[in-house]
């Protein structure tokens, strides 16, 4: 049988397209398998690259520098590189580049702590870190030091440890939901948050040196797209987190000898205790731990700042040890402990507030002002390289520090903001600040109490100026048109200065009169300099130099009269104040003149005006 020719026709090139079609397909096929090999390949030379990098940073490490947390010194040209880095970037980064990125700190806890007996079964952690442009080494010594302090084989977890009949072994019981067999205890996971930095080994090699040396599944990193600033990045870190506790440190943090455990059995005995460490000082320049033997509580200014504080004595009295949770009126903000669940329903931050600043005091008064606790852990101990700069940018010309304040004044101090207004009379009704109006329905929803009631239940050692005075804000002498100013001279001791009024009120002449008779600003009180050599000195002559010290109640020595001549009077000495001649010079306290034009004081808001 004859196929027509034209039927022939089309079969044959029906199997030509065919043929052509298979062979283009084929091709194609080659080529992709080629092309991923070769991503395959790029990859690898991509990993190789990192690999190199790590091995040659690792080659770099002095062994034995800094170890312990002993101050560490470089000579010659190596220590000239050290001052330059820490010019740039406020921290000797060339130093934290030799220095093992895994060193361990010496057991500086107060001795008692190793006595105290923690539950086998404890709440879970996670630790989130966030950071934007942190030095590449520093980031990686603060995951180590997280990491070791949770290995079950430390010899703090050792009386926790039980033994297995059945199997003669001994085993840690760590958290139930964890695998007994996991080389940590308690520690559930750590959250690196990457705030859209832009240095290139904070990104492929961090994450490689993550997978290669550094135990597995135990580390994630989550990166931003785009800067959210350190708010919304703890945020970011808190929803990934599964952990039954969220621990956020700063991204420059060394852990100490077993610090977990005292903040999680603090929070398994008390959900709304909002914990911080014991936050010690890891030197700049030398990686050197400070760790002292005292600590400090949080304060703050009117201004919006956090400050340190002694224990108030009362607090003392109530917690009962040394090493009991100390409450504290504010946190630092960097390094917390914190129920997750409480975290969010406390209102986690606010979500408004960007870049860097103010979320502290914001979260510290919330807490109490809404039925929480904030306490100092004393046998939790981070070590944290306190800067002296920002080395990142911060969003060009915006002042994130200020609106944030602004935003947590608004909501949370009631008539006590118009005191940081004071300051800052830019920002009042400043629409800069935006709507914060879910932030006082959450306020109401929480049934939160008054920022009176924290002044005077939680930090009633807190000087209030405008209510405990006499008179308050600038003290000018007018003829002259110098007023009081403490020149931003910082010290345990510094004279007390004059210098040209301000038109607003600025935090160096913004001084008060209290009722008790001191002259002072929110921190320091004015008293005369003691001189041993003659102790009456100042009857002629040079006059007594006047000093702002930490305010002590105690003796007259503090004590000031405001006199209907307009005269600052020293009560114990009877000297008067009296400004001195030129913008920036020191005053002193000579014998009262009533003719001197330079012992005369105006003060902006007193019962006389
Ligand atoms: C303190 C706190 C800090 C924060 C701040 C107020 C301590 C020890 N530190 O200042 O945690 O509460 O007061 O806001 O309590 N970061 C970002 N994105 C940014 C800016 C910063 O991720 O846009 C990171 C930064 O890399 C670091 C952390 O946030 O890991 C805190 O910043 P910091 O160390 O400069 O703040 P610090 O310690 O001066
Ligand atoms: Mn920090």
């Amino acid at each position: 049988m004859h196929l027509p020719l034209r039927k022939c026709y089309h079969v044959i090139k029906l199997g030509i397209v065919l043929v052509l079609i298979l062979t283009i397909l084929t091709l194609f096929e080659q080529w992709r398998g080629g092309k991923r090999s070769t991503r395959a390949q790029e990859l690898e030379m991509v990993q190789d690259e990192f690999e190199k990098q790590i091995l040659e940073d690792e080659a770099r490490i002095i062994p034995g520098l800094g170890e312990g947390g002993v101050a560490a010194h470089l000579v010659g040209e190596a220590k000239r590189l050290g001052e330059e880095s820490e010019k740039a970037l406020a921290i000797n980064v060339y130093l934290s580049d030799r220095i093992a990125y895994n060193r361990t700190l010496r057991d500086y806890r107060n001795p008692a702590c190793t006595r105290v007996l923690y539950d086998a079964e404890l709440p879970s952690a996670s630790v989130i870190i966030i950071f934007h442009n942190e030095p590449y080494s520093v980031v990686v010594r603060t995951i180590w030091s997280v990491v070791n302090s949770a290995r079950r084989d430390q010899p703090w977890y050792r009386h926790a440890n039980f033994v297995d009949r059945a199997s003669g072994k001994t085993m840690n019981l760590g958290y139930p939901g964890q695998d007994p067999t996991s080389p940590f205890v308690y520690l559930k996971e750590i959250i690196l948050v990457d705030d859209n930095s832009t240095l290139p080994e904070l990104k492929g090699k961090l994450s490689h040196y993550i997978r290669t040396r550094l135990p597995p599944d135990l580390i994630r990193v989550l990166r931003l797209p785009d800067r959210q600033g350190l708010m919304r990045a703890r945020m970011t870190g808190a929803r990934a987190a599964r952990g039954d506790v969220l621990i956020f440190l700063d991204a420059h943090c060394e852990a100490g000898a077993d610090w977990l455990r005292p903040l999680l059995q603090r929070i398994r005995h008390k959900r709304d205790a909002v914990l911080t460490p014991l936050i010690d000082v890891v030197d700049q320049t030398t990686f050197q731990l400070d760790a002292a033997e005292h600590f400090q509580v949080g304060g703050f200014t009117f201004m919006g700042h956090f400050t340190w504080i002694e224990v108030p004595e009362r607090e003392k009295k109530r917690r009962g040890s040394d090493i009991a949770p100390t409450w504290s009126p504010t946190m630092a903000g960097g390094l917390f402990a914190m129920n997750r669940a409480y975290y969010w329903e406390l209102g986690a931050y606010d979500e408004q507030m960007a870049g860097w600043g103010g979320e502290n005091l914001e979260m510290s008064f919330r807490i109490w002002q809404c039925g929480g606790t904030l306490e100092t852990i004393p046998c939790s101990r981070v070590g944290h390289v306190f800067r002296s700069f920002h080395p990142y940018g911060l969003p060009a010309h915006t002042d994130t520090h200020g609106i944030n304040t602004a935003r947590m004044a608004e909501v949370w101090m009631d008539d006590y903001a118009e005191l940081f207004y004071l300051h800052r009379p830019d920002l009042r009704n400043n629409p800069k600040i935006g709507d914060v109006t879910h932030r006082r329905i959450l306020r109401e929803k929480l049934q939160c109490k008054s920022f009176q009631w924290y002044l005077d239940h939680v930090y009633k050692e807190k000087f209030v100026p405008v209510r405990d005075v006499y008179g308050f804000g600038r003290f000018t002498n007018p003829s002259s048109g110098l007023c009081l100013d403490t020149l931003q001279r910082e010290g345990e001791a510094s004279p007390l200065g004059v210098y040209p009024c301000h038109d607003t009120l600025q935090a160096t002449q913004y001084l008060s009169l209290s009722l008790s008779g001191e002259l002072r600003d929110e921190e320091k009180c004015a008293e005369l300099q003691y001189s041993r050599r003659n102790p009456d000195e100042g009857g002629e002559g040079e006059g007594r130099k006047v000093l702002m010290v930490t305010c002590h109640e105690k003796d007259r020595g503090q004590k000031w009269r405001y006199l209907s001549s307009k005269q600052l009077q020293h009560v114990e000495s009877q000297l008067c104040l009296e400004a001195g001649p030129q913008p920036g010079a020191d005053v002193a306290a000579r014998p009262c003149r009533r003719d001197a034009p330079a012992q005369r004081w105006r003060i902006d808001y007193s019962e006389d005006n």
